[in-house]
């Protein structure tokens, strides 16, 4: 995979963009073409089309997927973040062979429009590859709309509901007291919020907390090798027996100052959930994340009848309507989309409003398997919104740093955005070719009686 790559018919598409600003086409024959100007410049200033799409795929660290959309104004570009962790080449190539080809000539103002036309017009919508494709565009346009008017996106969002977005980091660790520690780093830090996840006693590997092996090395048969799925080992019970330990270990050590989650990484079922959900109550947790697998939403409804423990969901979400039913049953009480995997920030402000209609605050995903174009926008939208709850963050690292500058900078225990106008993100194309994409996967996990358990 080449890091930079452009549509192989370029010449052929900016062709047609031409021809349709010459010959002023009627409104039926632009809608024909895909409508790439639906009502001509905004007043004041010259007419813009996108010129071309640079997808690039880099590692500084780990694998990103990067979206620049350049314009027919000089120096004007915009920049979307397109990682879907472990699937990052069939993103890249949606973005490719099947994006880029629909967005060159279109008047890259028409945010919404775009988002209709590339979710709709496919006839094959959803999914992780597309909707994080999807993203990928529907960021880099909100950037060049933001630069074009000299704003931050908050901005165009409706403009500042708050100074910044609270935040929380991650606190592990292999035995209660390493998490401990590690909180109250943390604290120091200035975090008022920290997630707490410990390695579980007798099994290999616990999501968040430590070294995994390769489900092959699991049974004994090879070497654990580097670039294929690593595997955790899972079992209920001692996972329902160890995290109320946990909390009630951090509780009386912390005290009810900091506000402490979990992030159950959807391993339960649901009456396991219910259970861990009503033995944590006594913790207060600011909230327990998936617990369930996001299939069938009917099922969080056992955990509401058994506890008053506050419920995150939707990580796993990729569009807006996944998200409507556990909220408008407001089964949860808090809506956790990745904005890099429901289609940017587009999709993400209607999934905001809909919850603010039933109490449902956001708490937008906010790992390091998402690029700093994602993490602005997730900032962007929490400080514009009335129902922001809380904002899960990372450090990155000096090398993701230079190849992707810009983006969030932690102060306090908040997030805040530079008033650069757009996203305040970018990527140096030259450095990204030095980090070429490396393949990897998110790891797997099984039971001790070797079968598949959600990771
Ligand atoms: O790619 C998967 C990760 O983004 C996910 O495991 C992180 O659950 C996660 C979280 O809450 O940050
Ligand atoms: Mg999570």
């Amino acid at each position: 995979m080449p890091p930079k790559a452009h549509p192989t018919n370029r010449r052929g598409f900016l062709r047609i963009a031409g021809a349709a600003t010459l010959a002023q086409p009627s409104v039926a024959n632009r809608a024909a073409r895909g409508s790439p100007s639906l009502t001509g410049p905004t007043p004041g200033l010259p007419s813009l089309k996108i010129t071309d799409v640079h997808v690039i795929v880099t590692c500084p660290d780990r694998n990103y997927v990067l979206v620049k959309i350049l314009t027919s104004e000089p120096g004007l570009y915009g920049v979307g973040d397109a990682t879907l962790n472990g699937r990052e080449l069939a993103v890249a190539t949606t973005l490719e062979k099947h994006l880029a080809p629909l967005l060159i000539g279109r008047d890259p103002e028409a945010v919404e429009d775009t988002w209709q036309y590339l979710y709709r017009g496919p006839y094959w919508r959803g999914g992780p590859v597309q909707m994080t494709a999807l993203a990928g565009v529907d960021l880099a346009l909100w950037d060049i709309k933001g630069k074009r008017a000299g704003m931050p996106v908050y901005q165009l969002l409706g403009g500042r509901t708050r100074n910044g977005a609270l935040c929380y980091t991650h606190a592990s660790g292999s035995d209660l007291t390493e998490v401990e520690d590690a909180a109250r780093r943390a604290i120091e830090r200035g975090f008022k919020c920290v997630r707490a996840q410990v390695a579980i006693p007798g099994l290999e590997g616990t999501y968040g907390t430590a070294r995994r092996k390769t489900s092959e090395e699991v049974a004994g048969r090879v070497p654990q090798q580097a670039d294929l799925p690593q595997t955790e080992l899972f079992e209920p019970g001692p996972y329902l027996r160890t995290v109320p330990k946990l909390f009630a270990h951090l509780r009386s050590a912390l005290g009810e100052d900091v506000e402490l989650l979990h992030d159950v990484h959807e391993k339960l079922l649901p009456v396991e959930a219910a259970r861990l959900a009503k033995e944590l109550e006594p913790y207060h947790l600011f909230f327990l994340e998936d617990p369930l697998r996001p299939e069938y939403k009917g099922s969080f409804r056992l955990i509401r009848q058994h506890s008053t423990t506050p419920i995150a969901m939707g990580e796993l979400f990729n569009t807006l309507w996944d998200c409507v039913d556990l909220i408008k049953e407001q089964l949860i009480d808090f809506i956790r989309c990745d904005l890099g995997h429901i289609g940017g920030i587009t999709n993400a402000r209607k999934v905001a409003a809909l919850a603010e209609a039933f109490q449902v605050r956001t708490a937008w995903h906010g790992p390091g398997d998402i690029a700093p174009p994602t993490h602005a926008a997730n900032v962007h939208v929490d400080i514009s919104i009335p129902n922001f709850g809380v904002q899960e963050m990372v450090f990155f690292p000096d090398v993701a740093r230079e190849v992707m500058p810009g983006g969030p900078e932690f102060r306090d225990g908040y997030m805040m955005v530079s008033e650069a106008p757009g996203l305040g993100t970018d990527v140096n194309e030259e450095l990204a070719k030095k980090y070429p994409y490396k393949r990897a996967y998110l790891p797997t996990a099984r039971r001790q009686d070797g079968s598949v358990q959600d990771w």
